[in-house]
């Protein structure tokens, strides 16, 4: 009878060990520890037994094998349900570290990018910041500015006109401005000399997109009006802005050219460390004609200007092969900056 019992109890145990659900443990405790169980139905057996230490002996060992597989079932019941749970918690679970994460953030554009780097270097250098309209009248775009009706130089800015007649104006003379230079005109109009202001902005000519072309493209101009300013002074601003804003291992040189509303007029390079030059823009002494249509008196007054692109120079500094790729939007591209 021991021997049947401590089977009994020794297979329940190995039963129970093996368990790997909780529904299995269910049935094995209906298996070996309920009332008909199999340690109950030897429990039975016990009155069969001939004398009172079989009798004694024999419960001893089926109380035994019962406790023992109950704590077996107990224990296991309880491993198996914590097991469980960490399974369900595991599938259950969010990965909240995701809002944790730092937003991707974008950039400005390199065009907003040296289009503000160049504001920040030329208040360095003492000017102010002025601005345009992007619509402008013929007399300021070009008249003012010493190319009247039927100037040759006119056809060099392929102009875009807008369908808008002024009031009192005439059909034909609202444009989108060719160039910032405009700018200055507005700008001896409303202030007293001395004038030292820089003017950045958006200007569209009729060019079709290649490398080094936009239809829609940025500028910045720059004015100064005093006293006795002259040639030298436009050669040494425009090298002070040359170290300031490219590097002190760069310098300038100006070219001999021709715009109307300059006189003398030049083209700017600078010269990159490897001694290669590249062309940044156009610049001269402002044309008595132009003093003369903002009513500054050119024997009292002088001064010079300048305007270049700012695409085209943030190209260069980034070392873009094509402008338009700057403003293609593929993120690929962008990502690089
Ligand atoms: C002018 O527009 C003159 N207003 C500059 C000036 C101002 C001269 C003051 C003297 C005194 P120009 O057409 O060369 O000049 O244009 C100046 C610069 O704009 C060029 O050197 C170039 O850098 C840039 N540019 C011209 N056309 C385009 C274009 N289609 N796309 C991108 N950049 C351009």
């Amino acid at each position: 009878m021991i021997t049947d019992i401590t089977a009994a109890k020794d297979a329940a145990l190995a039963h129970i060990d093996a368990a790997t659900t909780v529904d299995e443990i269910v049935a094995l405790t209906t298996r070996y520890a309920g009332k008909k169980g199999e340690l109950a139905g030897l429990k039975k057996q016990l009155g069969g037994l001939d004398t009172i230490e079989e009798k004694k002996a024999a419960g001893a060992a089926v109380n035994d094998a019962m406790n023992a597989i109950d704590a077996a079932l107990d224990e296991r019941r309880s491993a198996l349900k914590s097991a469980a749970l960490v399974t369900q918690v595991e599938g259950e679970r969010l990965d909240l570290t995701e809002f944790f994460a730092p937003p991707t953030r974008g950039h400005a554009h390199l065009v907003t990018q040296a289009w503000e780097r160049l504001e920040d270097v030329f208040v360095g250098l003492g000017f102010t910041v002025a601005e345009g309209p992007e619509i402008e009248t013929d007399w300021h775009n070009f008249e003012a500015l010493n190319m009247p009706i039927g100037h040759p130089a006119r056809g060099e800015w392929d102009t875009l006109f807008v369908d808008h007649v002024p009031p009192g104006g005439e059909p034909g003379t609202t444009v989108l401005r060719t160039h910032t230079s405009p700018v200055q005109i507005r700008t001896m109009l409303a202030e007293e000399p001395p004038i030292y202001i820089v003017a950045p902005g958006r200007v569209f000519r009729r060019d079709t997109p290649d490398a080094t072309h936009m239809p829609v493209f940025h500028q910045i101009e720059g004015l100064v009006i005093d006293r006795n300013i002259t040639m030298a002074d436009l050669a040494g601003t425009i090298d002070a802005f040359t170290k300031a804003y490219f590097g002190p291992g760069f310098n300038s040189r100006l070219r001999p050219s021709y715009f109307p509303f300059t006189e003398p007029s030049a083209e700017f390079d600078i010269q990159r460390p490897d001694g290669s030059w590249i062309e940044l823009g156009g610049s001269g002494m402002v044309h008595p004609n132009v003093l003369r249509a903002c009513n500054l008196d050119p024997d009292e007054w002088s001064g010079f200007a300048f305007g270049f692109g700012i695409d085209r120079m943030a190209k260069e500094r980034h070392g873009v092969g094509d402008l338009r790729d700057m403003y293609a939007d593929d993120k690929r591209f962008v990502e690089q900056f």
